[in-house]
């Protein structure tokens, strides 16, 4: 098989898909590359790149840019072969360094294992290892530090009403302690002992804040605390998690496979969390999943759920999906959530489709 052409576009998304009716998120877009890889056999890969937490970035152009060249640089070469590719995009362009080169190989790597899943005529999640076809799944992005407490009650609540087992806040914002601690009683007072809640600090806390604020969470019972420090001050997260019995996720921050073995070896962390662009696609992913196991660690999956449901359902050490909404508008139909958990599309690939009509309208 050939790669024979490639389509990119700049969709750029309203910020109003909230998990819940009603809440107003925004204002805002969020803006997303999309790729659709073209083959001589008329199979057709899709995939997008993105830059987490980035909105409105003029930085954008150049991951389109990127992408182009690296879609113009495949062309004539053989789909099958992901890693010939990777190698052969690293030689040409990796000196670019891993911040935009990887944003953009995410994509293309995607898209590669849609074509891969569509030729065997079986699920990505199948091809990588097929460990299960459905995993949990916890709602991300809703209950984030700017909503007071009253919000974090509410929603918090409706989020297990909508079927919700497992849900993220977020703590850092707060001046005192004793504001930060409220944020978690509330909720856990709010969502009930057997919701798994987990909170994000996103590296906004020092070392010792860290210790002294999540040991006064302890008795919450927090399925885990997320970059309470800078991501890469490896022996700060070390010191933390030796003075927690709270487990700390770490990872998102991370670009390319080599640093988690810096997280994973000084016992930085206990879980360790794979962000699908920065980490540079679906092959990449797989890798640090492998290494956390070898360690003893599950993984969890950060953004984009529609993909990362096939690398979380095909390990055994898969904890839990990340379900952050942004990227589901884009597609005609994304997996189905059932008893709190994410499903695997039983279709060959991805199991998913661009919507033509969000393209249209979205696409800039
Ligand atoms: C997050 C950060 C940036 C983009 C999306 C999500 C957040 C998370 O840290 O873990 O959900
Ligand atoms: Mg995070």
């Amino acid at each position: 098989m050939k790669i024979t052409g490639f389509n990119t576009r700049v969709v750029r998304v309203p910020a109003d898909n909230p998990l819940v009716d009603g809440i107003p998120i925004g204002p805002g877009t969020r803006d997303f590359v999309t790729i659709e890889l073209e083959t001589d056999e008329g199979i057709q890969g899709i995939g997008y790149s993105f830059i987490p937490g980035m909105v409105g970035n003029p930085l954008f152009t150049a991951l389109k840019v990127t992408v182009d060249a690296m879609c113009e640089i495949i062309i004539g070469d053989d789909p099958m072969g992901i890693e010939a590719i990777v190698a052969k995009l690293k030689r040409q362009t990796g000196t670019i360094g891993p911040g935009m080169f990887n944003f953009a190989l995410a994509g293309v790597d995607v898209a590669l294992w849609d074509i891969k899943g569509k030729a065997f005529g079986l699920p990505v999640a199948t091809l990588l290892g097929g460990h299960r076809d459905r995993v949990p799944t916890y709602a991300s992005g809703q209950l984030t530090r700017d909503r007071n407490l009253e919000f974090l009650a509410d929603v918090g609540s409706r989020l297990v009403e909508k079927g919700f087992r497992q849900m993220k806040t977020q703590m850092g914002a707060e001046p005192s302690a004793d504001d930060e601690v409220a944020r978690i009683r509330v909720m856990r007072e709010a969502i009930g002992p057997d919701i798994d809640l987990m909170c994000d600090i996103n590296q906004l806390w020092d070392v010792n804040r860290a210790i002294s604020i999540g040991k006064r969470v302890e008795e919450y019972n927090l399925f885990w605390l997320e970059d309470l420090t800078t991501y890469d001050d490896y022996q700060g997260l070390a010191r933390i998690a030796d003075a927690l019995t709270t487990p700390l996720a770490c990872g998102e921050y991370v670009f390319g496979i080599a640093p988690f073995r810096q997280l994973i070896e000084n016992r930085s962390i206990d879980i360790v969390m794979i962000d699908l662009m920065r980490v540079g696609g679906i092959t990449q992913f797989q890798k640090v999943a492998g290494m956390a196991e070898a360690f003893n660690m599950p993984v969890v999956s950060h953004v984009a759920p529609e993909v990362q449901v096939h690398n979380v359902a095909a390990i055994p050490n898969g904890l839990t999906v990340e379900y952050m909404p942004w990227s589901l508008q884009l597609f005609e139909e994304t997996p189905a959530i059932v008893d709190g958990e994410i499903v695997v599309p039983n279709r060959p690939g991805l199991g998913l489709a661009f919507s033509e009509e969000a393209m249209r309208q979205y696409a800039v």
